[in-house]
């Protein structure tokens, strides 16, 4: 967990992408693919195209409980009215097309012929609060190869996946704190790619038989307000917007990445729209997953997680009216869900 002054703004091309975009990350992920790099070119020649949007100037905005107000979200009103993107089908594409040939020669680990899936990972699990070792679970959706896909903490890139093959259901379990002197660096192994139990549990201890460890140098999670995001370039392929309270200012850069998120249709309200001046402060806390200051203070305590195989992009994935935080299930799928 952390909880001050923290972060080195990045990814300052994300918010410029918004519905342009859109279409193209439904159906034809190489054309995204070309685009987005076309794009970032754009943006890191000389940032005109997104003056208007970068808006992240470091603001020191991560106070131990909500931020304070401090006029940051400036210009992010524009993101308002996205809300026809809920449920933009993320699931589309996948195994379209598939078995459709003999398959000699096809060479595809992912339903050769079609577009790569998009939603290859969920995230399933979270503990932000830990002070000894953040975790976050990610489901496999699809197959696939994860070369290249980051996690991002609010707008900050905090892992980038190695090349590594998952089938569905395989389950992965990324550690914080896990760089040199960092809280969860004692005994970690190495990245476990070829296997869940290339490094097993029982040499290492912080490890889980049932999932891919993979460790992140990042210090840890900020256990106030946060989005979590699965990125493929510029493309959202999973994301969870987390906080401590349901009431509460937001800082900027969850308000930032909320925005990317939403634009996209991987976030919503519950039972879909968005809220009239987006996911600000009170709307960010209202409909955000909770609760990211009551999960255990060591993984072994209660986390927050997905309550099925649904993903509706919205808090009900995660709470019930009642239930926020459960028993930790790391590396292992949560209650309620059943195999893929
Ligand atoms: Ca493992
Ligand atoms: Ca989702
Ligand atoms: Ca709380
Ligand atoms: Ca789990």
């Amino acid at each position: 967990m952390r909880t001050a002054g923290e972060y080195v703004n990045q990814a300052a091309g994300a918010v410029w992408y918004k519905g342009a975009m859109r279409a193209v990350v439904v159906s034809v992920l190489v054309l995204s693919t070309l685009s987005a790099a076309a794009c970032r070119s754009s943006t890191n020649g000389n940032g005109q195209a997104d003056a208007a949007t970068d808006i992240d100037a470091p603001r020191a905005h991560d106070a131990s409980t909500h931020d304070a107000p401090d006029g940051r979200d400036s210009g992010t009103g524009s993101d308002s009215g996205t809300g026809s993107d809920a449920g933009t089908g993320s699931d589309g594409g996948l195994d379209g097309g598939s078995d459709g040939g003999t398959g000699s020669g096809s060479g595809s680990a992912v339903d050769g012929g079609t577009a790569p899936a998009t939603q290859i990972l969920r995230i399933n699990e979270v503990n932000a609060n830990a002070t000894s070792c953040d975790l976050v679970e990610l489901r496999a959706i699809a197959g696939g190869d994860l070369t290249g896909l980051r996690l991002l903490e609010r707008k900050t890139i905090v892992f980038t996946f190695p090349a590594m093959t998952v089938a569905p259901d395989d389950l992965i379990v990324i550690h914080f704190g896990a760089g040199p002197n960092g809280p969860c660096s004692a005994g970690i192994s190495a990245n476990e790619t070829t296997a869940k139990t290339e490094f097993p549990a029982a040499a290492f201890p912080n490890n889980y038989d049932g999932a891919f460890d993979l460790f992140s140098t990042d210090a840890g999670l900020v256990a106030t307000d946060n989005v979590l995001t699965i990125m493929r370039t510029t493309t959202v392929i999973d994301a969870v917007l987390l906080s401590d309270d349901a009431a509460g200012t937001a800082a900027g850069d969850s308000e930032d990445q909320a925005a990317v998120v939403a634009a996209q249709g991987e976030w919503t309200m519950v039972g879909g729209g968005l809220p009239a001046g987006g996911f600000i402060d009170d709307a960010f806390s209202a409909n955000a997953a909770l609760d990211l200051d009551a999960t255990g203070k060591t993984p072994a305590g209660a986390s927050i997680q997905r309550l099925d195989n649904t993903d509706d992009n919205d808090k009900a994935d995660w709470n019930t009216a009642t239930t926020t935080v459960q028993p930790s299930t790391w590396g292992a799928l949560n209650v309620g869900q059943t195999p893929l």
